[in-house]
């Protein structure tokens, strides 16, 4: 009998990377999609047909019973999220409905249904809830015992997600662990998101169809991953005997300006100073400055490793805009 997975989040980066996985792994996957029209839809259709495709929405707990329901999950990953940090800052109160209190609907839904000892919940977690300030382990990165300090209503939410998880496991023996996750880009990555707007303004400033790139806060540095490694590492924690809390990153921190070097490299400019302005409209009213992850439970643990190191990602990244740009017509 194949497995059945539920994903919500489906249309995001990391739902199709986990489909997909899952996929190639038999499983029968099926994928919560909300709003009643959703550009998106024929997107999955098209390119991931074998997606079940269900009508909820993270905020409708009945529609989450509704789901679980129909798709009889043994492994659940709440992937959903209002997930752009600066977003988050202009719609707080969403950012709490759906990224925080969302959290606590789909683990009510799931004792509803009946599911605390048959399916296994996978959270989103993220490493915006450190927040950068207390980055006092310079070389060894955030481990899993590290401080939480997030600095924005995204990081705020995330952090209610996180222990209300925990919360559950601990209550209702729930089989529910979280991936505190780094920063995991490539070609699926919304536009709206510093690495994926950098590659593809640079795929267009080398066709001829945009002049320079506007960004706001240069300075940050970030541990970048490649996000298809990273579902393995969700997909792993699912499969283990105890549920637990894991890091995925890369243990490399990179700045915005050695993201820009090399994207810049890739199309054959070595200065790219001239091609990137700064606008205020971009900056964010706390950023977060660093983040370094120390994945080494995760490796021990899971057996999990990054494949993608940071400039094949890069490479992989700008090349695939120049194939998409170049069939565009503007
Ligand atoms: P993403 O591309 O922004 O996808 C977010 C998904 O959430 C989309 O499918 C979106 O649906 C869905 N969604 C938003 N509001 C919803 C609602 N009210 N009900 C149901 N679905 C809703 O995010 P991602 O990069 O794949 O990240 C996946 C998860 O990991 C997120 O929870 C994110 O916060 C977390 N995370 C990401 C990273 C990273 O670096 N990528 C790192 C750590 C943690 P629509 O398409 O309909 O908007
Ligand atoms: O690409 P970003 O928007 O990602 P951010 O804020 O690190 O959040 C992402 O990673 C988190 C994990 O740490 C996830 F939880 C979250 O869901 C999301 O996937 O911004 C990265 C950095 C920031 O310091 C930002 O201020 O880039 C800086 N930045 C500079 N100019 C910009 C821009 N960010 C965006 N999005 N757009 C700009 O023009």
């Amino acid at each position: 009998m194949a497995k059945r997975a539920l994903i919500t989040g489906i249309t995001g980066q990391d739902g199709g990377h986990l489909a997909e996985l899952l996929h190639k792994k038999d499983y029968k996957v099926y994928g919560i999609i909300r709003g009643q029209h959703n550009p998106k839809r024929i997107v999955v259709e098209q390119e991931q047909p074998y997606v079940n495709l269900i009508e909820a929405d993270l905020t409708d707990g009945s529609s989450l019973v509704r789901a679980i329901e129909t798709a009889q999950p043994e492994e659940l990953y709440n992937l959903a999220a209002v997930s752009h940090v600066g977003y988050s800052f202009k719609n707080p109160q969403l950012t709490a409905e759906v990224t925080g209190k969302g959290v606590l609907n789909v683990l009510e839904a799931i004792r509803l249904s009946g599911g605390e000892k048959t399916i296994r919940f996978y959270q989103a977690s993220t490493s915006e809830m450190f927040g950068g300030l207390d980055y006092n382990r310079p070389g060894k990165g955030y481990d899993e015992d590290a401080l939480f300090h997030p600095r924005s209503p995204y990081g705020v939410a995330k952090l209610y997600g996180h222990w209300i998880t925990k919360n559950y496991r601990e209550s209702y023996g729930i089989h529910a662990s979280c991936g505190i996750l780094f920063n995991h880009e490539g070609p699926r990555r919304g536009l709206e998101f510093v690495t994926r707007k950098i590659s593809n303004s640079v795929a267009r400033i080398h066709l001829g169809k945009q002049d320079h790139i506007e960004l706001g806060n240069l300075d940050s540095k970030r541990d970048w991953g490649y996000a298809g490694d990273y579902v393995d590492g969700m997909w792993r924690m699912l499969q283990q005997d105890e549920p637990g809390d894991y890091i995925l990153a890369t243990g490399e921190t990179h700045s915005i300006g050695d993201f820009l070097e090399l994207a810049f490299k890739e199309v054959g400019i070595d200065d790219w100073k001239p091609y990137v302005k700064q606008n205020p409209a971009f900056m964010r009213p706390a950023e977060v400055d660093i983040l370094l992850g120390n994945p080494a439970k995760a490796e021990s643990v899971l057996g999990w490793k990054r494949q993608v190191d940071f400039p094949g990602l890069v490479k992989m990244m700008v090349q695939y805009d120049l194939g998409i740009e170049t069939k565009r017509s503007t």
